[in-house]
């Protein structure tokens, strides 16, 4: 992981850190000085440094994404609160650099990466995919990311590795949301090796061509457009390969409700609502639900992996 080649893709266009850095002293100035309000306000276009990266067209739905103010502000992200608005206002002073990543478990190949060493050694590719929440919300996000079975590759996983676990930062003095025990820290998460292998999930650093803001997950997290937004972990810190099926955070908190699959279904009702029907955020006045489609549109990519399985019992 630590050699690249000379084939290998250069690293991802920075803009000057001093120029990023100054403009969000900036503006926490200005909501300081009072000239802006401290919540539910917003930068109204993608900021943050630009990523090299090329379109991933196949890969990607057509529809039109979702503006960035639509992205970036309405979020869930316990560690930075539990209202939707909370994450863009409480995470802002985050810092996600340095960040690293520790592998473990179950691998040939273990250790500790920096940020830097994984997106050198990965061609960054924009994906449009669709996230579809299962508080029956969707969005249509243009992810900037890698390949999971890239990245999983280069560590070589033993035959013994049958789940990948991933791992939020734990750092209550920088995620003050993990200061209550509203679920239990940190936020965990796992798919089973054929899942992760899978080419729609990705790694995401990115958002609308630049870094992904804090509350969307910086710098690093998870994107498995299948499946429920509470698989796709934000921040993440540790990786490990596992014999067992990893404890996924919201199976843990509540068990009758939240599984360890957690494929977007609409056949199978969560046990408080239907859903069938979903609502786009943001798609204007008239802003009627829509039919949920199986495993949220990806079912002709990813049906086969649960062939054979009762998508009710294994919710
Ligand atoms: N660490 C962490 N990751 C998380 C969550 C969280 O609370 N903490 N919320 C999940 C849920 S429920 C959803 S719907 C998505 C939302 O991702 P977005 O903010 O990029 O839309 O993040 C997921 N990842
Ligand atoms: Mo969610």
């Amino acid at each position: 992981m630590r050699k690249t080649g000379k084939n290998d893709p250069r690293p991802s266009e920075i803009t000057p850190e001093a120029v990023y850095l100054n403009r969000r002293t900036l503006i926490a100035g200005a909501v300081a000085a009072g000239l802006l309000p401290s919540t539910g306000w917003a930068e109204s276009g993608p900021t943050g440094p630009q990523l090299r990266h090329t379109r991933n067209a196949p890969l990607s739905t057509t529809e039109t994404p979702n503006s960035w103010e639509d992205i970036t502000t309405y979020n869930n992200y316990f560690e930075f609160g539990t209202e939707k608005a909370d994450p863009a206002v409480n995470a802002r002073a985050f810092r996600a650099q340095p960040w690293t990543v520790t592998v473990s478990g179950e691998a040939e190949v273990r250790g500790r990466f920096t940020l830097e060493d994984i997106l050198k050694a990965h061609a960054l590719e924009e994906r449009i995919y669709r996230l579809r929440c299962v508080e029956r919300w969707s969005m249509v996000i243009p992810w900037i990311g890698f390949p999971l079975g890239d990245f999983i590759r280069r560590f070589k996983p033993t035959s013994r590795a049958r789940f990948v676990e991933f791992t939020t930062l734990h750092d209550p003095k920088r995620m003050p949301g993990q200061r209550y025990p509203v679920l239990e820290w940190p936020y965990r998460e796992g798919l089973r090796m054929d899942e992760a292998m899978h080419p729609l999930a990705i790694l995401g650093v990115g958002l609308y061509g630049r870094v992904l803001p804090n509350q969307s997950g910086a710098p690093l997290r998870l994107v498995v457009p299948w499946k429920y937004g509470m698989k796709s972990i934000k921040a993440i810190v540790k990786i490990a390969f596992t014999e067992k099926q990893p404890r996924n955070t919201w199976n843990v908190a509540i068990p009758d409700e939240y599984g360890f699959y957690m494929n977007v279904n609409p056949n199978v009702d969560h046990p408080r609502w239907s859903q069938a029907r979903e609502r786009r955020i943001g798609a204007g006045l008239f802003n009627e639900m829509q039919p949920t489609l199986m495993f949220n549109g990806y079912a002709d990519q990813v049906a086969s992996l649960y062939r054979g399985m009762d998508l009710a019992k294994y919710y």
